[in-house]
């Protein structure tokens, strides 16, 4: 159907109806517009444009932003998941951060624009304050936040992309292990995802006694998540964390964790990546993961 525009009541063909000087209509049509006295005008249609849903800058977008932000366009939307701990929100904090410092490119992107700024920064300062010291700790993401953090680059011939990213807190792989749908729908974030991204803690996977345990309590979690038709036929991306001081010594167990999870899962999701990376530490090394995130938001599904 055609959009017509609004349709304004300008003034009445009757000169006793005071609806011209702002008055109501004398035949007592709520709808003036109805009333076949009315004199009116029809505006153009105004298509929405990309400002006129905007939400203003500030702290991490709500769900109900993300909602309104989905309605104009669609922008891919990474759900990150993992133990707690693992490194989620570290790793939002230093890619806002990297991004930014280097306002001529990393991994091939310029940062454009965020509209969840405020947020990011503040979780960059306690991520910046940890990697000079052992006593500070990222801020815990609570039950109640589900934040969403928005981002949009460039590559390098001016092509812009924007994506979204919901922080899930690690509560929510414990829960995820209970079959009950309604634990599921408790993120409500999650409903909204296309990508599904799950860190994978190196500092447990290198622990012989912790590897096993934790390992198949994230495939439980996921394999729960599809019969709860949760995340069903998404994307996965499988992320070994804190890969700067964990993972040169356990090469052979992370393959063996990868064919675990092909094994497992192969057949569940769309596609499933595997990538290794760190948020603290060197820099000179996260370009390339960094790269292959962007690359696996943005590719074309
Ligand atoms: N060595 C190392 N430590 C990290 C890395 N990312 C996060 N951490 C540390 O791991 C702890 C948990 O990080 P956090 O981002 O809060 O985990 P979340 O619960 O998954 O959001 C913090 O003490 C971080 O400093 C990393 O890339 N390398
Ligand atoms: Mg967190």
């Amino acid at each position: 159907m055609e959009d017509v525009g609004d349709i304004k009541v300008i003034g009445c063909k009757r000169d006793d109806c005071p609806i011209s000087s702002g008055g109501v209509c004398i035949q007592d049509f709520e709808h003036a517009e109805d009333c076949d006295q009315a004199i009116t005008q029809t505006s153009k249609a105004i298509k929405p444009k990309e400002e006129f849903r905007r939400v203003s800058p500030g702290t991490g977008l709500s769900l109900e932003n993300l909602a309104t932000m989905l309605l104009d366009r669609d922008i891919p939307t990474a759900a990150v998941i993992g133990a707690g701990a693992s490194g989620k929100t570290t790793f939002l904090a230093m890619l806002f951060h990297r991004f930014l410092r280097h306002s001529d490119g990393f991994s091939g992107y310029r940062f454009m624009d965020s509209q969840s700024f405020l947020a990011l920064n503040e979780k960059l300062h306690y991520a910046d304050m940890r990697s000079r010291s052992t006593s500070v700790q990222m801020p815990r993401t609570s039950l109640e936040e589900e934040p969403v953090f928005h981002f949009k680059t460039k590559d390098k011939s001016d092509q812009s992309y924007e994506c979204l990213w919901i922080d899930i807190p690690g509560e929510a792989m414990k829960q995820g292990l209970s079959k009950v749908t309604s634990a599921w729908h408790d993120y409500r974030g999650l409903a909204r995802s296309t990508h599904v991204m799950l860190f994978l803690d190196l500092e447990i996977v290198a622990d012989r006694s912790k590897r096993g345990p934790h390992v198949e309590q994230a495939i439980d979690t996921l394999v729960n998540s599809i019969q709860t038709n949760t995340w069903n036929g998404k994307n996965l991306l499988v992320v070994f964390s804190k890969s700067d001081a964990f993972a040169k010594k356990i090469s052979n167990e992370i393959e063996s964790i990868k064919s675990r999870f092909l094994t497992r899962l192969g057949d569940d999701f769309k596609a499933i990546e595997f990538c290794e990376l760190h948020s603290l530490g060197a820099e000179k090394n996260a370009e390339k993961s960094i790269a292959q995130v962007w690359q696996w938001l943005h590719a074309a599904n």
